[in-house]
C-alpha cells in the first residue's frame, strides 16, 4: 500500500528539483519578462526574435520563410524540429496558404505547439521543452 505513495513522492520531488534549479529559473526569467509565472505568446515571440530564430531561417532576408529555406538551414535538425512541432508544421503555420511563413505565422505556430493545454500561455512545465530547444545545441541553436 505504501509503495505507490512513495513513488509519487519521489516523482514529484524530482519534478520540483528540476524546476528549482537556478539555471532553470534564470532561463525561465529570460522569457517571462513581467515575472508573472507565465510566458505569453508576446513574451515568447519577443524572446524568439531576440534569439533571431526567424531571421536565422530566413536566409534571403525577405521576411518570408519558404519551406526550402527552413529545410536547408535546419539540416540535420529537421528531424528534431519535426518531432517537436509536427511534420506538417509548415502547412499548419501557413494560415493564408501562400507557401510562405511570415514572422508572425512562424512564431505563433511554434508557440502553439508548446502550449499543450491551449491556455495561450506557457507555464513552467510547458516551458521545459522550450528550454531544451533554445539551449546550445538545441533546435534553435542555428548559428553554429
Ligand atoms: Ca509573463
Ligand atoms: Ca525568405
Ligand atoms: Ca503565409
Ligand atoms: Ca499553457
Amino acid at each position: 500500500m505504501t509503495r505507490p505513495y512513495k513513488t509519487w513522492l519521489v516523482a514529484s520531488g524530482l519534478a520540483l528539483c528540476l524546476c528549482a534549479t537556478p539555471a532553470f529559473a534564470a532561463e525561465y526569467g529570460k522569457w517571462d519578462l513581467d515575472g508573472d509565472g507565465f510566458i505569453t505568446s508576446k513574451e515568447y515571440s519577443d524572446r524568439f526574435d531576440e534569439m533571431n530564430v526567424f531571421g536565422g531561417l530566413d536566409t534571403n532576408k525577405d521576411e518570408a520563410l519558404e519551406k526550402s529555406e527552413m529545410q536547408s538551414v535546419l539540416g540535420e535538425k529537421a528531424d528534431s524540429f519535426g518531432q517537436r512541432h509536427g511534420e506538417d508544421f509548415f502547412e499548419r503555420a501557413d494560415k493564408n496558404n501562400n507557401n510562405k511563413l511570415t514572422r508572425e505565422e512562424f512564431n505563433n505556430a511554434a508557440f502553439m505547439s508548446y502550449d499543450m493545454d491551449k491556455s495561450a500561455s506557457l507555464d513552467q512545465a510547458e516551458f521545459g521543452p522550450v528550454g531544451q530547444d533554445a539551449r546550445e545545441g538545441g533546435i534553435y541553436d542555428l548559428e553554429s
